[in-house]
């Protein structure tokens, strides 16, 4: 069951499904350095979207942990996918720093390619091993900061893979918003 809140003037909406499928502008892709197709939701992507992406990824010089990079989205309903790449979960104070990043920099490429509508897979919780309910605290507090500030982004979607994930997050932002 889809929810939708207002933050500011934007609208961000929770949902169970798959991101590989979403009509906003840009898809949010949980990369690895190589920006290389790789297995979880950036092999999704990958078959998705064709071989072009992997072309397009090969000129970018791989990404760093935290930072995003634009490519087109080719097959893809939307017409651009922003890589990030997630921390390796490590317990270590640089994890959330990294994952914050992640969420941030990629609505701030977003903002400046005046891409208005955005969806995000839930970055680091697969093989990379972030605890979910600690993941979605992070990714729901940076998306809800900045689109308090950046009324240009009209919608944030984050799409969930399983319905366990997406009651969590859902517990998570209605925390957020009573705090
Ligand atoms: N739509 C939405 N979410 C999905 C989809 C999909 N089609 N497929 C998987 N997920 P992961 P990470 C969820 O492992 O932890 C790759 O091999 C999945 O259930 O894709 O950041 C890369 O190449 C989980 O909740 O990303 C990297 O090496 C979430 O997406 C590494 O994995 C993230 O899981 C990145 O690991």
């Amino acid at each position: 069951m889809p929810i939708k809140y207002k933050i500011g003037n934007s609208i961000l909406k929770l949902i169970a499904g798959d991101i590989t499928r979403q009509d906003t502008e840009a898809i949010v892709n949980a990369a690895n350095k190589q920006l290389s197709p790789g297995g979880g939701v950036s092999g999704a992507i990958h078959r998705a979207a064709g071989p072009k992406l992997w072309e397009e990824c090969k000129t970018l010089g791989g990404c760093n942990t935290g930072e995003a990079k634009l490519t087109r989205g080719y097959n893809l309903k939307a017409k651009y996918v922003i890589h990030t790449v997630g921390p390796v979960y490590s317990s270590s104070a640089d994890d959330p720093v990294h994952l914050r990043d992640c969420y941030k920099n990629s609505l701030l490429l977003a903002s400046r390619k005046n891409i208005k509508s955005i969806s995000f897979p839930s970055i680091s919780t697969g093989v990379f091993g972030y605890p979910v309910k600690e993941a979605s605290i992070i990714a729901l507090k940076t998306i809800t900061d900045f689109l308090k500030e950046h009324p240009e982004i009209e919608l944030v979607k984050m799409v969930l893979f399983s319905e366990g994930d997406y009651n969590i997050y859902k517990s998570s932002l209605e925390k957020i918003l009573k705090d």
